[in-house]
């Protein structure tokens, strides 16, 4: 077998940064060991007592962690002893976490993540997802602030996520491009398995919550029946899929093309995702991946970001679908295009 693994994937793709001086890339493998740790977990979750309430007592007299919280603990701790970040954000911290150590003295990065998205889904053995987005710091030195963290998505100098599915795979990029990668458990590494990642303009699956129908934007209403209409040429009725982990969802759609739509509602008029973890890095990938990312008006990675855990809604995946049901935004909700 002629593996490339991850690692020596990241070694050869730093020629494309001249002036790299590697940190980005031990930035990356940092991620990749919480991914397998994380991993491990996510695979025994019904074995060992990860599933319960934090503050449980387990067999050995030890506190029980959920899953949400030791992913968090493992990806933060990951970083922090890799020391290439001098700031962390994360959607379990209400606030940023600054990096104050010896090694991280010189660091130039920012990560912000969602360590386990999708959490919801661990306890019914259905797959859940990292996310990440890197960013070169604004301030200039010490441990770094709220301001590294408020830049615009176009300013990403790489994301990623990790889905734990049947198999477990990272997916990032760095802005040229989108490659994955599967874990091969006999040997512990993540190796190519989808280069060059593309996906189709044109999909057949739609994505969303349709229990929410009632508090949907009138455009998404009619996207919707859009969608199930009967039409030869567009191949519609299109099929609905929707997991509810949006890494799963998303990873779905950018393979075999579709788009995912989580909206404002009228209980969530912002929407419910976090621009900063969930959707800026979506969009970067699924942009490098020849789709788009839209909040039904805007460009995802143009919004300025006021707050850490600012929300939007969001209209992602090919790029014809997501041009499609812009279309009836405009037509139908134009006051709520943000
Ligand atoms: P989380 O970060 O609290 O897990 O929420 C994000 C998740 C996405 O993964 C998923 O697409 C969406 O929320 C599902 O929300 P809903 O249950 O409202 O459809
Ligand atoms: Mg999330």
């Amino acid at each position: 077998m002629n593996y490339k693994t991850l690692g020596q994937f990241i070694i050869e793709k730093q020629a494309d940064f001249p002036f790299a001086k590697g940190e980005l890339s031990r930035l990356l493998r940092d991620i990749c060991i919480a991914a397998k740790i994380v991993n491990r977990e996510v695979n025994k979750a019904g074995l060992v007592e990860i599933l319960g309430e934090t503050g449980e007592t387990n067999v050995q007299g030890e506190k029980v962690k959920k899953l949400d919280v030791f992913a968090n603990e493992q990806f933060i701790a990951a970083l922090k002893a890799g020391g290439e970040v001098c700031a962390i954000a994360s959607e379990e911290n209400d606030e940023i976490i600054p990096v104050d150590s010896e090694i991280s003295k010189s660091a130039r990065y920012v990560v912000a993540m969602d360590p386990l998205d999708g959490s919801s889904n661990i306890d019914v053995n259905v797959s859940v997802g990292t996310i990440f987005s890197i960013y070169r710091r604004t301030s200039l030195s010490g441990p770094g602030t709220l301001e590294d963290f408020l830049q615009r998505g176009t300013e990403q100098v790489a994301a990623g996520y990790i889905i734990y599915g049947s198999s477990c795979m990272l997916v990032y990029t760095t802005g040229k491009g989108v490659n994955g990668f599967t874990l091969d458990p006999s040997i512990g590494e993540f190796c190519l398995s989808h280069p060059n990642m593309q996906t189709p303009k044109a999909g057949k699956v739609y994505s969303i919550n349709e229990g929410n129908y009632l508090h949907f934007p009138d455009g998404v209403k009619k996207y919707i029946k859009y969608c199930q209409e009967e039409d030869k040429a567009t191949e519609r009725p299109y099929s609905s899929r929707y997991i509810g982990s949006g890494v799963a969802d998303i990873h779905r759609n950018l393979i075999t093309g579709g788009i995912y739509i989580y909206p404002t509602t009228t209980k969530s008029p912002k929407g419910k995702l976090r621009l900063l973890y969930e959707c800026n890095p979506l969009a970067f990938i699924i942009e490098q991946a020849g789709g788009k990312a839209t909040t039904g008006g805007k460009r995802i990675m143009e919004l300025p970001i006021q707050e850490l855990h600012q929300r939007t809604p969001l209209f992602l995946g090919s790029s014809n679908m997501v041009d499609m049901a812009m279309e009836f935004m405009t037509r139908f909700s134009i006051e709520k295009v943000s």
